[in-house]
């Protein structure tokens, strides 16, 4: 059989397999379309996992000088097997989730850096999951400049990959499937007319991932103005340090922030640990504010009905609503609390940081609880900040504020639950926008050259990751 032949097989057994479906489908992000794919189903399908390998090796393997391939998982990894196999050439193995024990490692293979790799992919549609192992292979050193795909459905993969770098080849597109299925009389020509008339229609414009969005660019996307000011202050002052001064001295807790105030763009306040509060305690932390530009957040937790949190807000003694430009909020006693906080905030660049997940080992938050906290503050955007969280799925808004407590230059633990990440875990692979350090500073013995250290290592984190070098 010569290549064409192979291809037009190729088309019809996908078709016969159920592997592209037509109809009306909507996808996982909420657009409707006329086409479907699912190549997960070929693995039970030895004749076409043959076919397709076959195909691949002819049109892109057999005479690529890559030192390596490497599979986007999972579909595309058995494909990556056979064609490995075949051309006798090295595989790396990307894992999705990087182990939580042992080495950590994000690519599995022998290989050294320099090599070069090419990327075997299924579909393509905005080209994200591609670019997803090819980061993942960049931040080893990895040269992965080239992807083959089975099928491109011409929806602006092939621009995204090449303004990242990565030229594609592809054994369909969408086209071509089509107009394989109509000739072979598969589908109706008016079938095939829907799906060109979908792929001309203005397609999803792939979002920009907030992670890699510059911080200057972030403050005009933002509808809650602490939000704008603390992008801002990072963005001038290049840091996105936030120090969390857990000390329960007034005197000490001054002498600290002057110290450091340059090097941070937020002070995060525990106010109902420090033995001699005072109002000039208060007084004296707003003017270093002012002094080196940094926001401060209170980080109260506030926990309950709407109404008392209305009360702990604006009374007492520590009057939290008169000072404090940001607080944190659980979501727990559900939408009562924004409603009395939005209503308690008199000054309009006031905002909440949102706790949608905890750093602590054992916490009680679930996958579920850390969705409706999402949802719950899309409702009140003015108010929001940010969220104080440890993942970058979290939240998908560019003009909130993903805040990560549990950081130290060392992974590791202490011995009450707290998990500690690093810098370069908690920014390029978790989606960190401002990093909170309280005992890695606090602690230290000369806090303020640690900071200095603190703020030149997740500032250059931060600047790999805009970079657009990582994912
Ligand atoms: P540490 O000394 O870096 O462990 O201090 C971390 C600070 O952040 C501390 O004040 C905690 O109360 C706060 N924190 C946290 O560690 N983890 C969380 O999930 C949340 C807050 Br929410």
């Amino acid at each position: 059989m010569d290549y064409d032949t192979k291809l037009e097989d190729l088309a019809l057994s996908l078709f016969n397999i159920d592997a592209v479906k037509f109809g009306d489908f909507t996808t996982k992000s909420g657009i409707k379309t006329p086409v479907y794919f699912d190549l997960r189903v070929i693995v039970s399908y030895p004749e076409v996992m043959e076919l397709i390998s076959d195909l691949l090796y002819e049109f892109a393997v057999k005479d690529n000088k890559s030192n390596h391939l490497c599979g986007v998982p999972y579909t595309a990894l058995p494909i990556a097997t056979l064609l490995s196999v075949k051309a006798k050439k090295s595989m790396l193995m990307r894992r999705k989730e990087a182990k939580s024990y042992g080495t950590k490692k994000m690519v599995e293979g022998h290989y050294n850096s320099g090599d070069t790799c090419l990327i075997i992919e299924d579909v393509v549609t905005s080209g994200s999951s591609v670019l997803e192992t090819v980061n993942d292979l960049r931040k080893e050193g990895l040269n992965a400049d080239e992807a083959i795909i089975i099928l491109d459905r011409e929806q602006g993969g092939r621009k995204n990959l090449e303004s990242n770098s990565v030229k594609m080849k592809s054994l369909f597109t969408m086209t071509k499937l089509i107009s394989i299925l109509v000739a072979h009389n598969k589908i109706t020509p008016q079938v095939g007319m829907d799906v060109a008339n979908y792929l001309q229609s203005p397609v999803t414009i792939p979002v920009i991932d907030r992670i890699l969005l510059p911080y200057e660019k972030r403050a005009e996307m933002t509808t809650n103005l602490a939000a704008k000011q603390l992008f801002n202050i990072m963005a001038t002052k290049k840091t996105n340090l936030c120090l969390s001064v857990d000390l329960t001295s007034a005197t000490d807790i001054l002498n600290l922030v002057e110290k450091v105030g340059e090097h941070i763009c937020m002070v995060k306040t525990h106010i109902d640990i420090i033995e001699d509060f005072s109002d000039n305690f208060i007084t004296n932390l707003k003017s270093l504010a002012q002094k080196f530009n940094f926001l401060i957040l209170e980080d109260r937790k506030f926990a309950d009905i709407g109404n008392t949190v209305s009360l702990q807000y604006s009374k007492g003694l520590y009057k939290v609503g008169q000072w404090a430009d940001c607080v944190t909020v659980h979501s727990l006693p559900g939408e009562g609390i924004l409603k009395a906080l939005n209503a308690s905030m008199n000054e309009i660049n006031q905002g909440v940081f949102l706790l949608a997940e905890m750093s602590c080992e054992g916490n009680l938050i679930t996958p579920d609880y850390t969705e409706a906290t999402v949802k719950m503050a899309a409702k009140y955007p003015n108010l929001i900040t940010g969220f104080v969280c440890q993942k970058k799925e979290t939240f998908k808004d560019p003009g909130l504020i993903q805040f990560t407590p549990g950081v130290q230059l060392e992974s590791s633990k202490d011995n009450l639950g707290q998990v500690y990440n690093t810098p370069e875990k908690v920014i390029l692979e978790n989606g960190a926008d401002i990093v909170v350090v309280g005992r890695g500073i606090v602690a230290a013995k000369s806090p303020e050259s640690q900071a200095v250290i603190y703020k030149d290592t997740l500032w250059k984190c931060y600047a790999k990751r805009v970079s657009g070098k990582i994912e």
